[in-house]
């Protein structure tokens, strides 16, 4: 496979106006026509032949303006269809076959349990018919869809309901028109047996919206949540950023078999129905609150994404990172800011840093792919909405929502680059944002080692900020970037926030300094006490950013620090220093002992308690072993494991009481709510208890299985089973495991946790419990989420099972990988990513992995598969 590279990129040689569809969903034989209204694009030569992407179709008749071609006016290939030559303007009928019951890959048309559905974004409208699949290609569309009256009583697609009428031979249809031009990777169809639960929106100009979340029956009791954040996000978009719904009609549709969380297509949402389904007694709070943010993230995609959308696929994150940073927003505003803000950092920090790292690193902005579908990453999408929120602090919100509008209404019904949305917000501020636009093109992860010193006798504070961007495959030379750097000088003598002067500006008790040049010193001055410096307050840039700071001084920016996100982080430094020195002695065959520091810390933390409980369950959530890798130059996952788990448990012997009171003060019997408070309450009472088991405390224990016996919610009960099968008492696990397996055997959202919960035990028989359950009856190696539950799960969370020794976990993935590569390319390619981190692990891992990897390459790939496989060994 050869790569797509950006610098190539032209645009089409004839656009389509209007696309009409019409498929026959018969079993075995699905046709699909269509008619295609073409002309030329006004700046491409006259000439050029028509040249169509088209995969896996067979061609069955094919016209232009009703004249039926020869076979030697155009030719087919495995990839597509030329017509050698073509009027300017012209309609081109065609006629396909396609096999939606053999389709694995879960791209184009596919079956789920039965129900046709589809999934098109980034190439999948190929597998579909004849056409220019890229996103500057932007018509209306006109769908009638044909199906078996009894089988498949409901037919969706974009936009409105137009016609609908019965048909021989116990057939319907349903004809749907979608005024707004869209590319052809928002394309949507359904058809099945659904039942919908509906509700309306008054949008702010008064007219009525029918909202529709179309599932299986057995699920209609689970829609409630998402129905009301999809109403919530509506609100919230009209508030924040003045953008309306468009049609009279928003649909979701829940699939079981779906490769990502969801899909915003135009007016016909299709989900992952992990990412729509919740019920107190099926879906934890993590779950109930990832729906709420997946579903205003395709709401808001509307905007951001269609309406305006992409040129090329280089331009992904135009849409993916800004909408991100919208429904990250929307979920500050919903729950608990600080806490949103937390968790996206946390999770940033431990998984887009290592693939920064990696052999995968990329910019938000790539210059060339083999498989596009390799590049729904966390650097596009998350390291993407970090650059969006460093723009919006930049120039502050106001001027960004200007620069939004400008944006929305200058391209709107276009395809545009990412330049087109940053020179928005620069006409808009007038900020010269060009340097800026290296965070765009520069992959890797800025590293800033800064330096402070304060001058009693001049009452100075000196601050020097350096950076570097490490060298990433591809890319040697990097330059400076410009950082945003939010920051407070907090006075060790009142703990308070100290005016900052710098260079005779007075910027106020917090300010942003903006670090441009590889080195940059800044001086404070009327400094009137020595100063510890809180920096990066609140992740204002994804870099990693390094002070020697003592224990001391994180120990005084955790009690001190004005600003939530960075005392939290001074928690987390702190217990990686006490952490670095556990791992060392550990790995030389020390006796560990305890930072009394570190105890007394937390022991400060549990007494003063918290008015956001979710903050304070934060702040005692020790960093997780794969952050802890992170930090590390070389893995040693045993010691990591070690190191962490005798933190926790000295932690837990010191403070037991403590945490016991912490327990018995946030249980409640109130009836299960999704809403922050209770949230805050559970996740609090949640941690002491893990903290109990940790030592595994008789008492704890009791309370555990009473928590797992009283059934009250799923969080609560997911937790207790999780510290169950977790512990070391196969007799505590056992039984548990036993009763919940039978009793939720029919819901495949919950046998997912299932399996998720078991297979990141850290007992040393959790291979084999992988191996195990995927033999299990609910276990498919075509259902994405069983494979995401299961394998996914294993191979990234449970890293002292994943690294055993022996390399058998490792032997595993490939295997699971070499199958995956012919049903499902997508999904393999994802799954290999712990593979292709081997960099980091001693010699003889290395090796094993390296095996591995060679052993996947040995077979005939899929270029999904190829392209990973290929940069994790180069
Ligand atoms: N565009 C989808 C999303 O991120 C992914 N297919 O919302
Ligand atoms: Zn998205």
């Amino acid at each position: 496979p050869k790569p797509t590279f950006l610098h190539d990129y032209r645009p089409p040689a004839y656009r389509v106006t209007h696309t009409e569809l019409s498929f026959d969903l018969e079993p075995g034989a699905t046709r699909v026509k269509a008619s295609l209204h073409l002309e030329r694009h006004p700046q491409r030569e006259a000439g050029s032949p028509l040249m169509l992407d088209g995969e896996q179709l067979e061609l069955k008749s094919i016209a232009i303006d009703g004249q039926p071609l020869d076979d030697d006016e155009y030719s087919l290939s495995e990839t597509g269809l030329t017509v050698h030559r073509v009027p300017e303007r012209f309609r081109l009928d065609t006629e396909v076959e396609i096999a939606p019951e053999e389709n694995t890959a879960l791209e184009g048309l596919y079956l789920s349990n039965g129900m046709y559905c589809t999934q098109c974004e980034a190439e999948g409208f190929r597998r579909i018919t004849f056409y220019p699949d890229r996103p500057d290609v932007m018509a209306t569309f006109s769908t009638t869809v044909i199906g078996d009256q009894a089988r498949l009583p409901v037919l969706l697609s974009n936009g409105n309901p137009v016609e609908r009428g019965e048909l021989p031979n116990g057939k319907h249809f349903v004809t749907w028109e979608d005024p707004h031009p869209k590319p052809c990777y928002l394309f949507a169809l359904v058809g099945g047996d659904l039942k919908k639960v509906e509700d309306r929106f008054t949008t702010m100009s008064g007219r009525e919206v029918a909202l529709q979340i179309w599932v299986e029956e057995e699920n209609l009791g689970k829609t409630g949540h998402a129905m009301a954040s999809l109403k919530r996000a509506m609100k919230w978009d009209e508030e924040t950023y003045g953008r309306e719904y468009d049609l009279d009609l928003f649909m979701i549709v829940a699939v079981n078999d779906f490769n990502m969380g969801a899909m915003e297509n135009k007016g016909l949402n299709i989900f992952n129905s992990a990412a729509v389904l919740t019920h107190p007694k099926t879906a934890t709070d993590v779950a109930f609150q990832r729906v709420e943010s997946i579903v205003a993230h395709e709401y808001f995609h509307n905007w951001s994404g269609n309406r305006v959308t992409c040129r090329d696929w280089f331009q992904l994150s135009l849409k993916e990172g800004f909408t991100v940073f919208r429904d990250q927003c929307f979920s500050a505003d919903a729950n608990s800011a600080p806490v949103k803000r937390i968790e996206d950092a946390s999770f940033f920090r431990t998984a887009q840093f290592a693939e920064d790292a990696g052999p995968t690193a990329h910019p938000v902005r790539p210059d060339h792919y083999i498989e596009i579908g390799n590049f729904y990453t966390l650097t596009i999408y998350e390291k993407g909405a970090e650059v969006v929120r460093m723009l919006c602090n930049l120039v502050g919100w106001e001027t960004f929502r200007r620069g939004s509008d400008l944006y929305f209404e200058r391209f709107d019904g276009q395809a545009v680059t990412i330049e087109d949305f940053v020179s928005c917000m620069a006409e808009v501020s007038g900020l010269d944002l060009s340097q800026f636009m290296r965070w765009y093109s520069q992959a890797g992860t800025p590293e800033i080692d800064a330096y402070g010193e304060y001058d009693y006798a001049n009452a100075e504070y000196h601050l020097t900020l350096r950076q570097r961007t490490p060298v990433t495959p591809g890319q040697a030379d990097k330059q400076p970037l410009h950082i945003p750097v939010r920051m407070g000088l907090v006075g060790t003598k009142s703990g308070r926030d100290l005016s900052l002067n710098l260079e005779g500006e007075d910027l106020g008790t917090a300010a942003v300094i903006h670090l441009r040049e590889a080195e940059q010193s800044f001086v404070f001055t009327d400094v009137s006490e020595a100063p510890v410096p809180s920096l990066l307050r609140g992740f204002s840039a994804p870099v990693q950013l390094r002070f020697p700071y003592s224990r001391e001084d994180l120990a005084f920016l955790l009690a001190n620090d004005s600003d939530g996100f960075n005392r939290w982080d001074a928690g987390q430094r702190l217990a990686m220093l006490a952490l670095d020195d556990l791992i060392a002695a550990h790995r030389n065959g020390v006796e560990k002992v305890m930072d009394p520091r570190i105890v007394e810390a937390f022991r400060a933390l549990l007494e003063r308690g918290s008015d956001d409980k979710a903050v304070l369950a934060e702040m005692l959530t020790l960093p997780s072993e794969a952050y802890i890798a992170e930090q590390q130059p070389l893995v040693d996952v045993d010691a990591i494991h070690a190191a962490r788990t005798f933190v926790k448990q000295s932690l837990a012997v010191t403070l037991r009481d403590e945490f016991m009171a912490l327990f018995e003060a946030n249980r409640s019997d109130e009836p299960y709510a999704p809403e922050p408070e209770q949230i805050g309450a559970r996740s609090l009472k949640n941690v002491a208890l893990s903290y109990l088991m940790a030592i595994e405390d008789e008492q704890g224990i009791e309370l555990t299985q009473a928590q797992f016996d009283a059934d009250h919610n799923m969080t609560d009960v997911r937790h207790a089973l999780t510290l169950l099968t977790h512990s070391s008492r196969d007799e505590l696990a056992d039984p548990a495991l036993r009763a919940f397996g039978e009793k939720w055997a029919h819901d495949p959202l919950v046998m997912d946790q299932w399996f998720s919960l078991q297979v990141t035990r850290p007992q040393a028989d959790a291979l084999d419990r992988v191996k195990f359950l995927m033999a299990h009856p609910a276990f498919s190696m075509k259902n994405p989420n069983n494979i995401r539950a299961l394998i996914g799960a294993f191979a990234n969370q449970n890293r002292v099972n994943f690294h055993r020794a022996d390399g058998e976990s490792y032997r595993l993935l490939a295997d699971v990988v070499i199958e995956l590569n012919r049903l499902n390319p997508e999904v393999a390619a994802r799954l290999i990513t712990p593979l292709t981190r081997w960099q980091r692990f001693d010699e003889a891992r290395q090796g094993l992995m390296k095996g591995e990897l060679e052993r996947i390459r040995a077979e005939r790939l899929s270029p999904n598969v190829y392209e990973v496989v290929e940069k994790a060994l180069a």
